[in-house]
């Protein structure tokens, strides 16, 4: 049986972005995974009504230090930060406490370096001997290292994008989505040093059963959300002898359950989870190898 949720020592922790990219998309999440909260005054943690979980609002940064101080269990935040932390903490010797549970699909970005246009960049030695402006030194000095490149790095807090134009730097190492500000900035973007997504990341630390059953459970549930965003079910009529076609042309499902029509003839029904989107071509293509009353709807809930 559940623990009551109002048993303090039986609470989890969960840090997450307070306002920026990863925000809405972190508390979206929770609500999908079934949790209903209430926000405090303070507007800086989400009680949770229905599940022994709480979820504090804080800047990205903070939020692997918040779970390696053991203030929290648990945190969504950009593999780009995880990193930079994890690096930090061991160039200082401090052993990291916290550990990547599982991956998000949103928050995705690299950390690439780029040059000012006109800049003859002809692979990673062309940066021998430039300063580099980030707000990642720990990630650029692991790249500087792996490829034997003596560089200096400027640290930079922000706007990163203008520094070349300063004169503070000659060439940017940052985060870059659609390359926009890159461009506006002529700047161009000349290596990936790092594919950046959001994760969920856990305390290494033990915790109590009641607590381990409650991360599960969250994982568990996270996987089922992800899962469902391109799952469909599909229904459909068919001649038995055009299955094996049918099964062919069913996007990214498993086997599926084949029910017997009453009535006269060799039809078939055949229901289908797709992990896929479907599409109208594949509705066409399967109209022409003989399926009939053909239905597509979302799945709203999924657990393996
Ligand atoms: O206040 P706080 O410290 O919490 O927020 P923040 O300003 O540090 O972070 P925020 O909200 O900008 O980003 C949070 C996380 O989102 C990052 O750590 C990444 O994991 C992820 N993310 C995804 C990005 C981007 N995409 C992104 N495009 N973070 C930053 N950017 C920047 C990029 O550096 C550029 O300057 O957005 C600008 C626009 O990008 P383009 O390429 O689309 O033009
Ligand atoms: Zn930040």
């Amino acid at each position: 049986m559940d623990k009551p949720i109002n048993d303090k020592a039986a609470r989890l922790k969960l840090a997450i972005q307070k306002s920026g990219r990863l925000t809405d998309h972190s508390l979206d999440l929770m609500s999908k995974c079934g949790l209903k909260y209430s926000r405090g005054k303070d507007q800086l943690i989400c009680y949770g009504e229905n599940m022994p979980l709480d979820v504090l609002l804080v800047r990205d940064d903070d939020i692997p230090d918040l779970v390696q101080q053991d203030v929290c269990e648990l945190g969504i935040v950009g593999l780009n930060v995880i990193e930079e932390k994890r690096l930090a903490f061991e160039a200082k010797g401090i052993k990291p406490l916290f550990e990547q549970l599982m991956l998000l699909d949103y928050g995705k970005c690299r950390l690439s370096i780029a040059v000012p246009d006109g800049f003859e960049y002809k692979g990673p030695q062309s940066l021998a001997g430039k300063r580099i402006a980030t707000t990642y030194p720990n990630i650029l000095a692991r790249y500087l290292a792996d490829h034997s490149i003596e560089a200096e790095i400027v640290t930079l807090s922000g706007a990163v994008e203008i520094a070349p134009r300063l004169g503070r730097a000659d060439v940017i190492c940052d985060l870059v989505s659609t390359g926009s500000t890159l461009l506006a900035n002529h700047l161009k973007e000349v290596e990936t040093i790092l594919l950046s997504q959001a994760a969920v990341i856990r305390t290494p630390v033990p915790v109590s059963e009641a607590k381990q059953d409650w991360i599960h459970r969250l994982a568990v549930r996270i996987e089922g959300v992800q899962q469902v965003k391109e799952s469909k079910y599909i229904m459909l009529h068919a001649p038995r002898s055009r299955l094996d076609e049918i099964r062919k042309l069913l996007p990214g499902s498993e086997s599926p359950t084949i029910i017997p029509l009453d009535g006269p003839g060799d039809k078939v029904v055949v229901h289908a989870v797709c992990r896929e989107n479907v599409f109208w071509e594949t509705l066409e293509s399967l109209k022409k190898v003989g399926a009939s009353s053909l239905l597509v709807l979302p799945v709203e809930k999924m657990l393996p």
